[in-house]
């Protein structure tokens, strides 16, 4: 498969879905796309057949306003299906609702209040330790979230615990809903900080499914520490100038015209993958 031609693909889909019900987070669904695709697709040993499999690797989408992002990559999994999930996205009494939750295929936890993916993943991972299982723990979260002070004793447990099996990808676009990370609360020294709690950092390239597909294969080897992969990726990605790298479309639902600049951009790329 195909796996970049798939990742506009699904943010095509993600477009459709906010077009559609006239709200979304298309920011931050553009830039962690490809961390999905990733997980999904090349890493996680995860299916809607093995769903209940209680060796299957768990995945908790800690930034859960980027559910249509996860909406999308669920889909192309086969867990959810699509043409429903664009037809319904937020509408009144339907299942697909702005956050994730665990009522859903596929979705382990709800999430969409920042700051508790991580210490929950903590939990999770010394569970299956305890149990004497290999399979691995993974949480995404935002740059903007390691704000909350609740990511941080989740850090420390974490080292304290030793939990190898734990993997988090911070998807480093330095942008959050009021503008800079850094005006915000300053997160420069991200590399300095979790090493000094203990953990192993890998800095990936956060839009590009091969560099971000050797990290994880690099996070597996680590021994002993819990592993942080620092996704260094650009908010809005592929939706072209319009919107990458801007603020203010971090919950912007485009216009008609809007909506055709974004959608050109994202085909033209998907063609050139494709070739
Ligand atoms: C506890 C909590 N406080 C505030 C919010 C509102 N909120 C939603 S998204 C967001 C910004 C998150 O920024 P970031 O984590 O960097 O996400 P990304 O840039 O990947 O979209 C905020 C503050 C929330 N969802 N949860
Ligand atoms: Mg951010």
């Amino acid at each position: 498969m195909n796996l970049k031609a798939l990742s506009y693909e699904c943010r095509l889909n993600v477009l459709d879905m906010i077009k559609g019900a006239g709200t979304g987070h298309i920011g931050g669904d553009f830039s962690v796309m490809d961390i999905l695709i990733t997980l999904y697709f090349k890493q996680m040993n995860i299916t809607p057949e093995t769903a209940d499999d209680p060796n299957r690797d768990l995945f908790v989408m800690s930034k859960g306003h980027s559910v249509e992002a996860y909406y999308s990559v669920l889909a192309a999994k086969g867990f959810l299906d699509i043409k429903e999930v664009i037809a319904k996205f937020s509408r009144f009494g339907s299942p697909y609702i702005g956050h994730p939750n665990n009522k859903l295929p596929g979705i382990e936890m709800n999430s969409g209040s920042l700051g508790h993916g991580l210490p929950v993943c903590v939990g999770m991972a010394l569970a299956c330790r305890m149990d004497g299982k290999s399979n691995r723990v993974y949480t995404v979260m935002g740059d903007g979230e390691l704000a909350e002070g609740s990511v941080w004793e989740g850090v420390m447990a974490a080292s304290q615990y030793k939990l190898d099996n734990l993997c988090a990808v911070v998807d480093r676009n330095r942008l959050q809903i009021s503008g800079n990370t850094e005006d915000v609360m300053g997160q420069d020294d991200l590399q300095t900080r979790f090493e000094a709690f203990g953990w192993n950092v890998i800095q990936a390239e956060g839009n590009d499914i091969d560099a971000l597909n050797e990290a994880f294969e690099e996070a597996k080897k680590c021994k002993g520490r819990p592993t942080v992969i620092i996704a260094n990726t650009t908010k809005g990605f592929g939706g072209g100038e319009l919107i990458e790298n801007k603020a203010g479309w971090h919950h912007k639902v485009p216009t008609d015209e809007e909506y055709q600049i974004i959608k050109a951009e994202l085909e033209k790329r998907r063609e050139a993958v494709n070739e």
